[in-house]
């Protein structure tokens, strides 16, 4: 690996070199994932939450043909102003927009990439990508999953949402050997409500004994990541039945608009968006700041005995 092509900011690598904790962050969930300003807004809020429990943020995106871990206030805002104009860079995409010197938002999987390269292990987000619903047509199954099953960083989130087919998610998951484990529960939350109906693999209660799970994995040889899976806070979780109805409308949207790949993403979330309001990206922001502030904890529990 050539770390030539990375950049990585002064105060994050400052924290690496002195073991101290630091938390990467994702900038698809910028561009694609909320609208402006609302996204510059969270983007800088996560950034402070990281902060505020002790660890140093690191928001990962590529600017002008460089690997970036840690960006600017300017960089973060040019990605949330440009929105869905910034190219969605997953693991396909890296070399074509490193190599032709463009910018980029980084998904989970490319966000795990750089942050492995520049020695990150923890990593916090809203939800992963999945398995599709459709996937037995469709053959639609995000990146996220592959890298998580070979790339060693812990990403915390709200599980994933329902305009995914959790319950092959989970399969795929247990096939490539990645843990899914639940944050003070037994049951796999989906993004906008702490229920699924579908179990996690382990439910642990404390950052502690997360760190510990990443660490004994890890010293086994065993690589890939860990699914943590964060539930959204309660006075945030909207009603069920309300997101099921905006996410089946969003679905059908997607089938008769003959939206498909990297556009499919994306465009259900704006869907759900749209048709809920702004109550869903309320506790969207919320769920976000919330998986900061564990994954600060995980990363600080994680310094202390690193492998
Ligand atoms: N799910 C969300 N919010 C997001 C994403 C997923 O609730 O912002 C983004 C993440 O960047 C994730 C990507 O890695 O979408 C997955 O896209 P795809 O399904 O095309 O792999
Ligand atoms: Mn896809």
């Amino acid at each position: 690996m050539n770390t030539q092509l990375l950049d990585i900011h002064p105060e994050v690598a400052f924290a690496l070199q002195n073991n101290q904790a630091v938390v990467a962050l994702e900038s698809t969930i910028i561009s694609h994932g909320m609208p402006y300003p609302q996204n510059v807004e969270t983007a800088m809020a996560v950034e402070a939450q990281v902060r505020a429990n002790g660890a140093i943020p690191a928001t990962i995106a590529i600017v002008k043909g460089r690997l970036k871990a840690g960006l600017s206030a300017e960089e973060i805002n040019y990605l949330g102003k440009e929105g869905k104009n910034v190219t969605k860079v997953s693991r396909r995409d890296m070399a074509f927009i490193v190599a032709t010197g463009q910018s980029g938002a980084t998904t989970v999987a490319s966000t795990m990439i750089i942050a492995a390269m520049a020695g990150i292990k923890v990593f916090a987000t809203g939800g992963i990508g999945g398995v599709h619903r459709g996937a037995e047509s469709n053959f639609d199954i995000s990146a996220d999953l592959q890298e998580l099953a070979q790339t060693n960083v812990a990403v915390v989130c709200a599980g994933a949402k329902s305009i995914l087919d959790l319950a092959l998610t989970l399969e795929y998951l247990e096939t490539y050997g990645v843990p899914v484990v639940g944050y003070q529960t037994a049951e796999l939350p989906a993004f906008f409500t702490r229920e699924s109906g579908f179990a996690v693999n382990y439910q642990l209660d404390t950052a502690q004994s997360i760190a510990s799970v990443m660490r004994h994995k890890w010293a086994m040889g065993l690589k890939g990541g860990l699914v943590v899976a964060n539930p959204i806070p309660h006075e945030f979780a909207m009603p069920k039945a309300q997101i099921d109805a905006a996410i089946e409308q969003a679905l059908q949207q997607a089938v008769e608009q003959g939206i498909k790949g990297k556009e499919s993403t994306p465009f259900l979330l704006a869907k759900v968006v749209e048709l809920t309001g702004g109550n869903s990206l309320k506790s969207n922001i919320a769920l976000v700041m919330n998986n900061a502030k564990l994954a600060a904890e995980i990363a600080n529990e994680y310094v202390l005995k690193p492998m």
